[in-house]
């Protein structure tokens, strides 16, 4: 039976990770995943999140199992930060949200969901999008597309390209959109582009599930899900999956959620059963604790306030860097123009260096993804000179 099992490909982005961790170079630098770090090269324990779990262990309760849709507490606070807590949608319970394992777990319990009632409909992801995108919507039974999305030549959205793509696929299509942030490009929408993505959208009857794995890294909480209820106002089925992995610095435990939003508070209550469904026949129910830390933050005001802030700290740390990158890179590289670097937003950054510039970035140990991709969340005081000295050399 085993024997001939081959090999299956590295998680091109976890690999390099490998890589890293395998170098013994004291000079080594990972810019390849998407993770924040500090000003220290430190993931950060937020003071919220430690503030959350001196409270927990203060009120120490048995580890009984959590409902299959998670932590009641999480779920309605989670939804109150997705949608807005006056949303039209919450007001008549036609959202429902159920305690994903983090954005990952929530999209494959969307695509396995979606994949049961619309079987025959195909998956559109961005050009280029998340590696795990294609993977994830693959392994649920899908054929997935691309729909335009970059233009390498202004480092930034191929407009005209995404909407000719949203125009030309079939009604029922699924389309998997970045609520901001994009991953890996860095390149955004902006709000008036949004305008005519969801027209897009509604006029041919697609099924928009709106990624928004970064929510607080762009330019706020608020400006950052405000694509969420604009999809709302539209009308139509959506569905949304977040992550706290990143805006919580909580990764390791798997914390997130997959709201969906239905055109009756009746219809509501049909699909919640049938996601109970999909949770159920593969992992029963989520873990308890980053769901109790998560939502004892959003409830409670002062850690909620302090998670803001925290929240704003890093975002405004990214923001110092993509200047201080494209400053010092004007000094050593002048005839190189990295302008655009500034106008990318959230952790990453399609640099436009080649698959060939990356390989030389490595041999110096500097790790970044093969097509260009930076994570800026990892640059800091201390190596932003050495990264800068070393692309100035590949250049
Ligand atoms: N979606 C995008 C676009 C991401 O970049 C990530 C990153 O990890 C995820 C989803 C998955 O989030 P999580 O790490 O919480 O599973
Ligand atoms: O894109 C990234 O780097 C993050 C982290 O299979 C990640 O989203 C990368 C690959 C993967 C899971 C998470």
């Amino acid at each position: 039976l085993f024997s001939a099992i081959d090999m299956a490909p590295r998680d091109p982005i976890l690999g390099i990770t490998e890589a890293f961790n395998a170098d013994t170079n004291p000079a080594k630098i990972n810019l390849g995943v998407g993770v924040y770090y500090d000003d220290n090269g430190k993931v950060p324990l937020l003071e919220c999140v430690q503030k959350a779990e001196a409270k927990l262990m203060e009120q120490q309760s048995p580890r009984t199992y959590l409902p299959i849709e998670g932590l009641a507490q999480y779920d309605k606070a989670v939804q109150e930060l997705v949608f807005g807590a006056d949303s039209p949608v919450i007001q008549e319970k036609r959202a429902i949200t159920v305690q994903a394992l983090g954005g990952t777990g929530a999209l494959k319990l969307g695509a396995d969901f979606l994949k049961r009632f619309s079987p025959n409909s195909e998956v559109f992801i961005s050009d280029p999008s998340w590696e795990n995108h294609r993977a994830l919507f693959e392994s649920a039974g899908f054929v997935v597309n691309n729909y335009s999305y970059y233009d390498p030549a202004t480092h930034g959205v191929n407009f005209e390209g995404m909407i000719a793509s949203l125009k030309s696929m079939p009604a029922g299509s699924i389309v998997v959109l970045h609520a901001c942030c994009h991953n890996p490009t860095g390149a955004d929408l902006t709000q008036a582009q949004w305008g005519s993505v969801i027209d897009a959208v509604r006029s041919n009857n697609l099924v928009p599930f709106l990624d928004m794995a970064y929510q607080g890294f762009g330019s706020g909480l608020a400006e950052d899900g405000a694509v969420v209820k604009r999809f709302v106002e539209a009308g139509g089925p959506l569905l949304v999956s977040n992550s706290f992995s990143k805006s919580f610095s909580l990764y390791g435990e798997r914390v997130g959620a997959l709201s969906v939003v239905a055109s009756s508070a009746e219809e509501a209550a049909r699909l919640l059963s049938q996601l109970k469904r999909v949770v159920r026949t593969n992992y029963s129910n989520p873990p308890v604790h980053g769901g109790k830390v998560v939502a004892t933050v959003l409830a409670t005001p002062e850690l909620r306030q302090l998670w803001e802030a925290e929240l704003a700290q890093m975002r405004v740390r990214i923001k110092q860097m993509r200047d201080e990158l494209v400053a010092k890179l004007k000094a050593k590289a002048p005839s190189h123009d990295f302008d655009f670097v500034r106008e990318q937003v959230g952790m990453f950054s399609y640099s436009g260096l080649t698959k060939e510039q990356v390989g030389k970035l490595r041999e110096e140990s500097i790790y970044a993804v093969d097509t260009g991709r930076i994570c800026v969340a990892a640059l800091n005081s201390k190596n932003i000179d050495r990264v800068v000295d070393v692309i100035a050399k590949v250049l």
